[in-house]
């Protein structure tokens, strides 16, 4: 039987993540990073996931397992990791457009497409062969929230319906020719204030406030002539 590592930092995953597995015949694990530990302090204390520290405890994943699953995991998988076993990501964009940080933010900013992604992972972030990937449309009318969701709808179904393929190394990987983009999480925090001098387009307005409109996030902001921070989001509503 296989064994199996998965490492995630995101609580919608780790629920999707023991009803997927409770229904394979796979021996697995479950670990969250340092940082996400306090996400997860009542499952922590039942045993059902273990903090790890990927700089110091890549050996023990590498001796233990046959391949593991990085699921929005905000650690850097070490190259001595991807080297060592084979790890496979799961992404919430389209490689290679808008790699890194908060794809669907990106995208609905500079029309590169989004969707899901599953793919080999090597030392690069979100870069790698890919095995499976789908796009998701990305409508006038979406906010980052929304798109977000159907995102992960699709990455948690590309999962679903090829894990053992996956695990048994059956799906055939494929390289991308272009490198495409890449964001990284201070891109997306230097996009937050709002330039209330810069000169755009109402269309470029209303995509840059639906991009960081993502309840219950405070994203974008402006500050007052006399300092009040104020934080700006947007309503959309598609007439029925
Ligand atoms: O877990 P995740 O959905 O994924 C993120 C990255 O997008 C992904 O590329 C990376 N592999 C993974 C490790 O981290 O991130 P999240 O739960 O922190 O955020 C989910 C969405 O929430 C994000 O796409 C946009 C929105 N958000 C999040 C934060 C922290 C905001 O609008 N504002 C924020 O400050």
């Amino acid at each position: 039987m296989k064994s199996v590592f998965i490492i995630t930092d995101n609580p919608w995953w780790l629920e999707k993540i023991y009803k997927l597995f409770s229904k394979l015949d796979y021996d697995y694990s479950c670990y969250c990073s340092p940082k996400g530990a306090s996400l997860f302090s009542k499952e922590i204390a039942k045993g059902d996931i273990e903090v790890i520290d990927l700089k110091v405890q890549s050996d023990e994943l590498i001796s233990k397992f046959d391949i593991g699953f990085s699921i929005h995991c905000k650690q850097l998988f070490p190259k001595k990791l991807v080297d060592g076993v084979r790890c496979v990501n799961i992404h919430p964009g389209l490689n290679p457009y808008n790699r890194g940080w908060f794809p669907q933010v990106f995208s609905i900013i500079n029309k590169k497409p989004v969707g899901a992604t599953i793919h080999i992972m090597d030392e690069q972030i979100d870069h790698g062969d890919i095995l499976l990937q789908c796009e998701v449309e990305i409508n006038d009318w979406d906010t980052s929230k929304t798109l977000y969701d159907r995102v992960v709808q699709a990455e948690y179904k590309l999962l679903e319906n090829n894990i053992s393929e996956i695990i048994d190394g059956r799906v055939k990987a494929h390289k991308l020719e272009d490198k495409g983009n890449y964001n990284s999480i201070s891109d997306y925090i230097n996009i937050k204030e709002i330039d209330m001098d810069k000169k755009v387009t109402m269309r470029e307005a209303i995509d840059f406030l639906r991009a960081l409109t993502h309840p219950p996030y405070k994203n974008a902001f402006f500050f007052t002539a006399s300092g009040e921070k104020i934080f700006v989001s947007i309503e959309l509503e598609k007439e029925i």
